[in-house]
């Protein structure tokens, strides 16, 4: 195996010839790929022949395996493993990390865990562990950790997601049903060109976020199947401050807008289509509750403010001209409401979700054939192009005796506030009183906002445990680090979401010496812990994965559908296309016939107004779409007093996922000089007096990057655009309100709920500075932070 940091890395283009190459197919969440492998390492990565869409991600990735940035050995933090547990006060990240036997850290992770149970019981073990980890039925890290916490006692889970907890928590209400099955009922790509006619797109559908599909995928067809609306003759608008979040090709009409205003422009199209009588009255009338009251709203009725397209124009910046023409055509033409995600990771975030499905109720689209209401609409691959799931089977994860739960985004409230209560959905929750955090599959240092709250947070429990494969940030600020295999090192079942093709993912390496897997460190410590036989059920990996596909083969049994024996599967290259189900089309049904077919709410229509959100009385969500003025934003007094503040929006990084191998080629082509960039109006950099490649210092109260300047006329003036994952560089490790030299953006954004409704992350209401930087230190975030062995 030799040390793995002089391992000689493979140059992407060195397409091997030699005899003794073989190839080899695995999936991640970016697509399927082909793997080079000579002398049992991996030498070169490409997508496979019929899949030309799919390079855009691999770039490089065989080079991330044997990369300096792999953690070999477990490690300790220095001051942990010196003085113990403490609470509160900890250094997490500014100290060394210690290397440690294996042994020695998985009695340390077993004592521990023993010790805080048994001190401060199961509800001091927080577990949420949120992330989206790696492509694979079985090494699920989220799957693997739920498994082992729940025998272990149980833990503190999250509940809700960082993409969608505004729209999870407020469309069961409206629409009804779990708050995720909204992808499968939106309208698909090839419904719309068939019957559409028009796409009114409010962040628009970019082909960047197309790359990636949880679980994998096996052809990128996003980029055709949108194409294909357009060719047909679709008419696309696009209303974001970003030109570029519909891919040329589909000739959109671009309608800039401020940040955070989409409900304002939404209210008003449904106040003119309200004030002219152009409404679909005949479907709110059987198939909706609750309009007439949501229309003495639009009309002014009730707070003497109308919602017009003049009202609009003001907070949107969007022409009370284009506002109106854009009314008339939804309701003249089959039109789909369509929405990203990123629209509702703002304060109030649930007001745009609740105003975009009233808007496609009152158009005349909603339940019939390319027209309604979407959310999320490419947001990831496959949502789309297919409704329902292969179903798949999946690790099961047993029963979590701990009943606390946080909605995902309050993580550090929560360690910071033990024992304070939070509003959630109609429910009062209390902070539990956390002792460790465990981690496998996530990032919160990169996927948290506020970070240096976060940090503050972090620095309370007594001790964290993560488990990664590189140095990560998280890695970097844990107690006990756990290195594990990477997806590439693993044999599994591949199963995208909205995909069709159940493949086998076949390790292109093996892991360097004395890696396991997750699966393999929690077998250790549940042996540690008394329950190793109840955590494996006798089987290894390899016996798991076979049993997985054996449940698999017996669902689909049931369906009619034939999988081939294991061992005939494993060589099938293609592995198998499946048919899926579920995703029925629920609106076309409920216009139908609403008495036969309710949706699951209260009702059983669509609740324009919901009795049960109005009866939480929540002041920031009441009982049907409104417009709220966000805390900050364009059109505040703050904004209007200082034009070098902008709006920064956080978007998904077109290189790469997340902040999932930040240092790989691909994502470092996206970067300047290894560093992020802030996207600038042309005019708004000029007058900043900077130019493209620029270091400027990004700043508001709660933190401070570097990043650097790439400008476009693609953008509305005085908003930024920075995406998200790079990795979290400050200059003083450890200390909170230390300037971060990679540019993550959420050293900037604020950590507030959407609302007392969802609690979900805000991430997208940031008001910013942003001025030349003197000084411009490199980014040492891809650099082997500070370790040493253990004293003998
Ligand atoms: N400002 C701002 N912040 C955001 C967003 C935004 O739009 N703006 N978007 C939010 C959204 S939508 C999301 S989903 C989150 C994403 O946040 P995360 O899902 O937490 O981000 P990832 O970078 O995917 O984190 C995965 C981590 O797990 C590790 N990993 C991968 N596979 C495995 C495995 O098999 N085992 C183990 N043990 N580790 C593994 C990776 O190395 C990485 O460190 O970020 C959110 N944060
Ligand atoms: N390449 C790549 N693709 C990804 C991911 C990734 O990490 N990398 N992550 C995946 C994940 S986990 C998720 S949740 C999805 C997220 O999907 P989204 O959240 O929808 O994606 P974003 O890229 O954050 O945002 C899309 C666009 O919304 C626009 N926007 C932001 N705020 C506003 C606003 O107030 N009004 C309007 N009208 N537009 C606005 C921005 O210009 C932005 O470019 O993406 C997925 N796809
Ligand atoms: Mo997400």
């Amino acid at each position: 195996m030799g040390d793995p940091k002089s391992a000689g890395a493979a140059r992407p283009d060195e397409r091997v010839a030699a005899a003794s190459a073989e190839i080899r197919r695995t999936t991640t969440h970016w697509g399927t790929y082909d793997f080079t492998v000579r002398d049992g390492r991996a030498r070169a990565t490409a997508a496979p022949p019929d899949n030309p869409f799919g390079q855009t991600l691999a770039n490089g990735l065989h080079e991330t395996l044997d990369h300096p940035l792999r953690i070999v050995r477990p490690h300790v933090r220095e001051g942990w493993l010196e003085h113990g547990p403490r609470v509160g006060g900890n250094r997490r990240g500014g100290e060394p990390m210690v290397e440690v036997e294996w042994d020695h850290a998985y009695d340390l992770v077993a004592r521990e865990l023993a010790r805080v149970r048994s001190e401060h019981g199961d509800e001091a073990v927080f577990g949420g562990s949120y992330g989206w980890g790696s492509a694979g039925r079985f090494h699920h890290a989220q799957s693997q950790i739920h498994r082992f916490l729940n025998l272990d006692g149980g833990y503190v889970s999250s509940r809700n997601s960082y993409s969608v907890g505004a729209q999870e928590v407020v469309l069961p209400h409206v629409l009804g049903g779990p708050g995720m099955g909204m992808f499968d009922w939106s309208p698909q790509w090839s419904e719309i060109a068939e019957h559409g006619e028009l796409v009114v797109s409010f962040g628009g559908a970019p082909l960047k976020n197309t790359r990636v599909n949880q679980g994998g995928m096996r052809r990128n067809r996003a980029a055709e199947a949108q194409r294909a609306c357009a060719d047909a003759g679709v008419r696309f608008v696009l209303v974001s401050p970003l030109r570029d979040d519909l891919a040329p090709e589909l000739r959109a009409e671009w309608i800039p807008i401020r940040p955070g205003t989409d409900t304002a422009l939404m209210l008003a199209m449904a106040g003119h289509l309200a004030a002219e009588g152009r409404e679909d009255r005949e479907f709110l009338e059987r198939c909706c509750v609750g309009y007439e009251r949501f229309r003495s709203y639009l009309l002014g009725e009730r707070d003497g403010v109308p919602k017009t397209p003049e009202w609009a124009a003001e907070i949107s910046g969007v022409p009370a001209a284009t506002v109106r023409e854009l009314a008339e055509a939804v309701s003249h033409r089959r039109t789909v409401v369509s929405l990203t995600w990123s629209l509702q990771r703002a304060q109030y975030g649930e007001q745009p979700y609740w105003a975009g499905a009233t808007l496609a109720a009152m158009s005349g689209s909603m339940g019939r054939p390319g027209g309604g209401f979407a959310a999320g609409l490419s947001m990831t691959h496959g949502i789309g192009l297919h409704r329902g799931s292969m179903g798949v089977a999946s690790l099961p994860q047993g029963r979590n005796p701990v009943r606390a739960f946080i909605p995902v985004a309050r993580v550090s409230d929560m360690l910071l506030r033990p024992g304070d209560t939070v509003d959630y959905d109609g429910e009062v929750l209390t902070y539990p009183d956390i002792r460790l955090v465990y981690w496998a599959g996530g990032n919160p240092f990169h996927h948290q906002q506020d970070l240096n709250k976060l940090l503050r947070a972090w620095n309370r429990p007594e001790t964290i445990v993560v488990h990664d494969s590189w140095w990560t940030p998280v890695a970097r600020y844990a107690d006990i680090v756990l290195p594990v295999a990477t997806p590439l090192e693993r044999d599994d079942l591949a199963a995208g979401s909205r995909d069709t093709t159940l493949l086998a993912m076949r390790r292109v390496q093996d892991p360097p010496e004395g890696i396991p897997t997750d699966f393999g460190a929690f077998a250790e410590i549940a042996a540690r812990r008394g329950f190793a036989e109840q955590f494996t059920e006798g089987l290894d990996a390899d016996g798991w994965v076979r049993r997985l596909f054996a449940e698999t083969a017996a669902r689909l049994a049931a369906r009619g559908v034939e999988l081939p024996d294991y061992d005939e599967f494993v060589k099938l290259p293609d592995g198998v296309e499946l048919p899926l189900r579920g995703g029925d089309d629920i609106f076309a049904k409920l216009r139908e016939n609403p008495e036969a077919n309710p949706l699951a709410t209260p009702s059983g229509r669509i609740e324009i107004f919901s009795g049960t959100v109005a009866g939480f009385g929540y002041d920031d969500c009441p009982g049907h779409a409104v417009w709220l003025a966000p805390t900050e934003w364009l059109g505040s007094a703050e904004a209007a007093a200082d034009e070098n503040l902008f709006h920064l929006l956080s978007h998904q990084p077109r290189g790469r996922l997340h902040s999932q191998i930040d240092f790989s080629a691909a994502s470092l082509a996206t970067k300047i000089d290894g560093r992020e960039a802030i996207v600038l109006h042309v005019d708004d950099a000029n007058r900043l007096g900077v130019a493209d490649g620029d270091v400027v210092r990004v700043s508001n109260a709660r933190g401070a990057c570097l990043a650097a300047v790439r400008t476009t006329e693609g953008i509305l003036r005085r908003v930024a655009v920075m995406a998200t994952g790079g990795w979290y560089d400050p200059v003083s490790p450890g200390e909170p309100g230390s300037l971060d030299l990679q540019g993550n953006p959420n050293v900037l954004t604020p950590d507030i709920g959407t609302s007392r409704l969802a609690q979900a992350s805000s991430a997208q209401t940031c008001l910013v500075r942003v001025g030349a930087s003197p000084e411009a230190p490199r980014s040492r975030a891809y650099e082997v932070p500070v370790t040493r062995r253990a004293a003998p």
